[in-house]
């Protein structure tokens, strides 16, 4: 198909990327015999089979037991550089990467560790490919805001190394106003912040992250089409929702890709753009996520276009280099 050439030739941009969820599990054995980690898995195939999923909380579980086998400086290296390097065979130019420090800080791993491991993958691939990309500390909401507080203070060294704070995990329960203190430090520091909202939960959600978190993007946001007044100032405002089409198929947000939002939220006038979330657990990186929605939503030329350039419009590129891509 003409449209899919299109999308694996096009320059792209990848906005919502958790560095944990790239650990493709044949990485997941060789770690956990290197550093002599269990897992509750006999083979890669099994581990493979796991990833069943019935809805976010089945693939947490999961998500956390494997980047137990992380540990060393090396490790975080290993993980982020084979990310990258299939980022850039993806034609992927720019990468906002979230990582989540508390899964690791949690098992004694330093945030030094963890930090300098993924800064040296991020800063090989910037002078090998020219691939421009940003750190985004990312802070658990199924713990208290106090922890959240924590990790922001340990990570406090590295702080010219954060591009930005983002909000992730179990979504139902723990709404985004949880932690209004601890991102009112975040934009004191002088950081964007984002944060996951609408992906199981409801509009709501939405609305606390825009009025009490103040994002810059919201991540996923496609339960937002369920509140009119809420599209149509995502719309106005321009506000990004950075969609991941092939994670919530994997976890049940939506039945079928036939029936994602995605064309809808196009359509409405929302700056939607499409990223691959987890992609080792998801089953498919940025490209893979574009041509299922292709296919599935029947996506022409020009909606490959819009959410292509979307990824540069909602990046955090200095605005003389967004332009050199738009
Ligand atoms: C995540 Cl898909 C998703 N949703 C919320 N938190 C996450 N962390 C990693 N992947
Ligand atoms: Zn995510």
């Amino acid at each position: 198909h003409s449209v899919d050439e299109l999308i694996a030739r096009l320059p792209k941009t990848e906005l919502h990327l958790h560095i944990e969820g790239t650990l493709e599990p044949e990485l997941m054995f060789a770690l956990a015999q290197k550093n002599a980690v269990a897992l509750p898995y006999a083979s890669v195939e099994e581990v493979r089979a796991a990833y069943d999923f019935s809805n976010l909380q089945s693939f947490l579980d999961l998500y956390y037991a494997g980047a137990g086998v992380l540990l060393t400086e090396d490790d975080f290296f290993d993980l982020a550089w084979a990310y990258l390097e299939r980022a850039h065979g993806d034609r992927i130019v720019h990468a906002e990467i979230f990582f989540d420090p508390q899964t690791h800080t949690a098992r004694g791993v330093p945030y030094a560790t963890v930090h300098r491991g993924l800064c040296r993958a991020l800063a090989k691939a910037q002078q090998q490919w020219g691939m421009s990309s940003r750190l985004i500390l990312s802070f658990l909401r199924h713990l208290s805001e106090d922890d959240g507080f924590a990790v922001l203070d340990e990570a406090l060294p590295f702080i010219d190394e954060i591009d930005g704070f983002g909000l992730d995990s179990s979504e139902l329960g723990h709404p985004p106003e949880k932690f209004a203190r601890l991102f009112a430090r975040c934009r004191e520091l002088g950081k964007p912040v984002v944060a996951h909202a609408g992906e199981e939960g409801p509009p709501d959600y939405v609305w606390q992250a825009l009025e009490g978190l103040q994002v810059c993007r919201i991540d996923h946001g496609v339960r937002s089409l369920e509140d009119a007044a809420l599209v149509a100032r995502l719309a106005q405002a321009r506000m990004p929702l950075t969609v991941c089409p092939l994670s919530n198929l994997k976890l049940k947000v939506v039945d079928d890709l036939a029936v994602h939002p995605l064309k809808k939220m196009l359509d409405a006038g929302l700056c939607a753009l499409v990223n691959s979330d987890d992609p080792a657990y998801f089953g498919g990186y940025l490209g893979e996520n574009l041509l299922a929605c292709r296919q599935a939503l029947d996506l022409s030329a020009d909606d490959v276009v819009q959410l292509v350039k979307n990824g540069f419009e909602a990046s955090w590129l200095p605005s003389a280099q967004k332009a050199c891509w738009l």
